[in-house]
C-alpha cells in the first residue's frame, strides 16, 4: 500500500502534482478541497456550511472533515494506496489519519511537503482566480489562508518529523522538473 501524504500551503500546487502521481502510480485519490467544492456547487447543508469557511480563509472544524475523509477512504476498494490531497491540515487531522489507517492495517508511507516562497504563491493563486474566478481567490482571502497555512496547518512540518516521513520538495520550477524530485522520493520508498 502507497499512502501518500502531499503537503504545502495554499497554491504549492498539491492538486497540480497529486494528478501526475495518480497517473504513475495507479492509486486513488482524495482531495479534502475538491470534494467541498463539489458539495458547494451541488448546493448540499455541508456544501452550504463548507463555503461560510472557505469564502473566510478559514478551515473547516476537524470533527467535519475527518468523517468526510473516513466516508471517502471507506468508498475505496481493491486499492493500491492513496494520495492524501489537503488533508491534514490541523495535528488533530494528522492523529485522526494515522488512527484511521492504523485500524485499516497501513501507514502513511511518505509525507511531500511542496516548499514554495509565498510571493510565488501569491502569483499563481490570484492568476488562478483570474482564470477559474475560483472564490478564495482573492487577495485578501488568499492573505488570510496563508495566516492560517503558518498557524495550524505548518506545525504538520515537525509533526511528520518526528514520525519519520518527512521529505522536503522544492515546489519551484517546471511543474514536470518538481513532478521528477517526487517520483525520486516516492521510488525510493
Ligand atoms: P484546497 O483545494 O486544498 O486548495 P489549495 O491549498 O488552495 O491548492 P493546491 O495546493 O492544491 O494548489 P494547486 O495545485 O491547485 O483547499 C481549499 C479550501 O478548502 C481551504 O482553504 C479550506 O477552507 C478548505 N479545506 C480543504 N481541506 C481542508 C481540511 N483538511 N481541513 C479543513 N479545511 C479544508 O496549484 C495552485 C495554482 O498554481 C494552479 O493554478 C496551478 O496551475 C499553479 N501551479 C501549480 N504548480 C505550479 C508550478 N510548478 N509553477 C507555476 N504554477 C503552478
Amino acid at each position: 500500500m502507497l499512502n501518500i501524504v502531499i503537503f504545502g500551503a495554499p497554491g504549492s500546487g498539491k492538486g497540480t502534482q497529486s494528478e501526475r502521481i495518480v497517473a504513475k502510480y495507479g492509486i486513488n485519490h482524495i482531495s479534502t478541497g475538491d470534494v467541498l467544492r463539489a458539495q458547494i456547487k451541488a448546493g448540499t447543508e455541508l456544501g452550504k456550511t463548507a463555503k461560510s469557511y472557505i469564502d473566510q480563509g478559514q478551515l473547516l472544524p476537524d470533527e467535519l472533515i475527518i468523517d468526510i475523509l473516513a466516508s471517502t477512504l471507506d468508498s475505496f476498494q481493491e486499492s493500491k494506496g492513496v494520495i492524501f490531497d489537503g488533508f491534514p491540515r490541523t495535528i488533530a487531522q494528522a492523529e485522526a489519519l494515522k488512527k484511521m489507517l492504523a485500524e485499516r492495517g497501513q501507514e502513511v508511507s511518505i509525507m511531500l511537503d511542496l516548499d514554495v516562497p509565498e510571493d510565488e504563491l501569491m502569483t499563481r493563486l490570484i492568476k488562478r482566480g483570474q482564470e477559474s474566478g475560483r472564490a478564495d481567490d482573492n487577495e485578501e482571502t488568499i492573505k488570510k489562508r496563508l495566516v492560517v497555512y503558518h498557524s495550524q496547518t505548518s506545525p504538520l512540518i515537525d509533526w511528520y518529523k518526528n514520525d519519520g516521513k518527512y521529505q522536503h520538495i522544492n515546489g519551484l520550477g517546471s511543474m514536470e522538473g518538481i513532478f521528477a524530485e517526487i517520483a525520486e522520493a516516492i521510488d525510493k520508498i
